[in-house]
């Protein structure tokens, strides 16, 4: 590690001070990825999805609130830095009785908040507008329906209430993201309608600010069953959000094949003074891959940390694999997403900024190009080491987690 702080200092880089600001980046953790986003709700039909999928049959899938904690701390053990716990309602603990989910409230995660202050664990929150008999439509707070908007409404509504409970329990914001699956298969007559409903049940959601609660609004471009029109686009949230009180969320996932978001975030910061970052992979027409330390990821964080605004960003996952082992897949994701948040941090930007300025572009490519060869990976094991957290040694943990679940969870 002397040797590669060395490296790094002759670039200007003090790396000890780089890893310390990096651990201290809150990334919070998608509660889903543990159970293929199928929820602790009584299920009526696995149709209701509302296009949210995961495929793969691997065994160990949690089935409970207990098994997704303990996945969870599984998990947390093995990822350096600070985390969050971000929830869906679907997840709410209502013990026998079942609880429409417009009459959900704070008690219903009680289970919840108790373990995460035990972690340590921020919450935040997202209110569940799929995976119900009232999404089957392909519709929501957009329904022309007014019972079913109805319905959707007090649902939006009670999960601020909810988000509320957290942010008093943890003493601090708690983020709200709302994402709905809206939308149509093909070739709608009117695409104003939806939007208009859209907008004024949002209006009807939001209209009070709560203290310590950070609404978010979702955008997407297709999905499943919606390949051809998402009432809640890109187009319509941005305006949303720079008309109201609402933070824009930007999924990685949500946006032409190849349109990546790393340029959007330079724009979109002018207007605006934070955005959700849902941190995801896309794969041709799925968005949710589990995250690897790849050029897009490392795109996006580079920019933040150009622009210094990574403070302005709230960082959150959004990935989910049934095809192999899930708690890996979570180890995988997060630590990549800090990963590519340490690479971002150990960039020489004010040499690179400096010689763009001067004009000297090739020196600027250059260093560029001379800087990806920098001893990453010893940073990368001081920062994991720092935090308490094995280097690559954790990978050897997959075996024993598998035989640990294997008898129990089939
Ligand atoms: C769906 C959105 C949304 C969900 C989660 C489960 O396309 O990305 O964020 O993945 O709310
Ligand atoms: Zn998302």
């Amino acid at each position: 590690m002397q040797d590669a702080r060395r490296f790094y200092e002759d670039y200007g880089i003090d790396v000890d001070h780089v890893i310390q600001t990096c651990i201290n980046v809150p990334i919070s953790i998608h509660c889903w990825q543990a159970d293929d986003v199928v929820g602790l709700e009584a299920k009526s039909d696995a149709s209701d999805s509302g296009g949210i999928l995961a495929t793969g049959g691997h065994p160990g899938r949690a089935r409970s609130g207990d098994e997704i904690r303990a996945d969870l701390e599984w998990v947390l053990d093995r990822v350096p830095g600070s985390h969050r716990l971000n929830l869906h309602a679907m997840y709410a603990e209502t013990g026998a009785t079942s609880v429409p989910r417009d009459e959900l409230e704070p008690d219903h995660f009680s289970n919840w908040i108790e373990w995460a202050a035990g972690q340590r664990l921020g919450l935040d929150f997202n209110p569940t507008y799929f995976a119900h008999p009232y999404a089957k439509e392909g519709f929501t707070l957009s329904s022309q329906n007014r019972d079913i908007q109805g319905f959707w409404i007090r649902h939006g509504k009670a999960c601020r209430r909810i988000a509320k409970a957290f942010a008093e329990a943890q003493n601090s914001d708690c983020v709200i993201n709302h994402w709905i699956p809206d939308g149509a298969k093909d070739n709608p007559i009117d695409r104003w309608a939806p939007r208009a409903r859209l907008r004024s049940a949002l209006d009807e959601v939001l209209s009070v600010p709560i203290p310590g609660v950070v609404d978010a609004v979702e955008s997407k471009l297709f999905g499943l069953g919606s390949e051809d029109y998402v009432v809640g686009s890109f187009e319509f949230y941005a305006q949303y959000a720079s008309q109201s009180n609402a933070l824009l969320c930007l999924d990685m996932g949500h946006f032409h094949p190849t349109e990546t978001i790393h340029d959007k975030l330079s724009a979109l910061l002018q207007f605006q003074d934070d955005l959700l970052l849902h941190v995801s992979r896309p794969m041709r027409w799925d968005s949710d891959h589990v995250v690897l330390f790849d050029d897009n990821l490392r795109a996006v964080f580079a920019e933040l940390n150009r622009g210094a605004s990574l403070n302005r960003v709230k960082i959150a996952l959004d990935f989910f694999d049934a095809s192999i082992n899930r708690v890996a897949a979570y180890v995988i994701g997060i630590r990549a997403t800090r990963k590519a948040m340490l690479a971002a941090l150990l960039e020489p930007v004010s040499q690179l900024k400096q010689l763009e300025l001067e004009g000297r572009f090739a020196e600027k490519l250059a260093l560029l190009e001379e800087t990806k060869t920098l001893p990453f990976g010893a940073a990368w094991n001081e920062l994991c080491d720092r935090a308490g957290v094995a280097g690559a040694e954790w990978i050897q943990d997959i075996q024993a987690y598998e035989a640990n679940i294997g008898g129990t969870r089939g």
